[in-house]
């Protein structure tokens, strides 16, 4: 089950954000009106989530490296997101031969969390500050958040050809820099 409004028709239950600190007092927020939810009508039986998900296919561990290291600072006198000391559009594109596999070696410097979204392709996480993440906790995803000053080795296969993005899925981060290109050509 996502979701269960429970309450009787007619009642009004309010929907805000959840304050979260990801940094630089984020978290100090307070919770903001986002909706309201207005119980109208007879209870409806939705479908539930299945106990298991499909099963995933292991990438391997092992495979040639890419370095991503987000950060923060300023460049001419404005607060920048970067990637290995870059912002977009002059972050190095990584070039990957199609259908190769790379290790993707996320390390966040900054004093905030960065949420990593790739296009294109999954990635499973392999290890998380050093430790190996088992496999049965090996999951394809798109965008994972790598907490302030860790580290994350992903793994993903290239079998797409194209310029594909990765940035900081909050788009400030991505508008003030934390965006690159892979590219994947035969
Ligand atoms: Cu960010």
């Amino acid at each position: 089950m996502l979701v269960s409004l429970d309450g009787e028709v007619g009642e009004e239950l309010p929907l805000t954000t959840e304050p979260y600190e990801r940094g630089h007092g984020t978290g100090d927020n307070p919770a903001l009106p986002i909706a309201t939810l207005r119980l109208d009508g007879e209870r409806v039986e939705g479908s539930s989530l299945p106990d298991t998900g499909p099963p995933v296919e292991l990438l391997p561990a092992q495979a040639p490296a890419e370095s991503i290291v987000l950060d923060e600072g300023t460049i001419d006198g404005q607060l920048a997101f970067t990637i290995n000391g870059a912002t977009f559009p002059d972050v190095p594109p990584i070039m990957v031969p199609l259908g190769e596999t790379r290790v993707l070696d996320v390390r966040n410097d900054a004093e905030m969390d960065h949420p990593f979204h790739l296009h294109g392709f999954f990635f499973q996480v392999l290890e998380a500050d050093g430790v190996t993440v088992p496999e049965s906790n090996r999951f394809n995803k798109d965008t994972i958040i790598v907490p302030m000053e860790s580290s994350l080795k992903l793994v993903a296969r290239f079998d797409e050809p194209g310029m594909w993005m990765y940035h900081c899925h909050i788009l400030e981060h991505a508008e003030l820099g934390m965006m690159g290109e892979l590219r994947v050509e035969e």
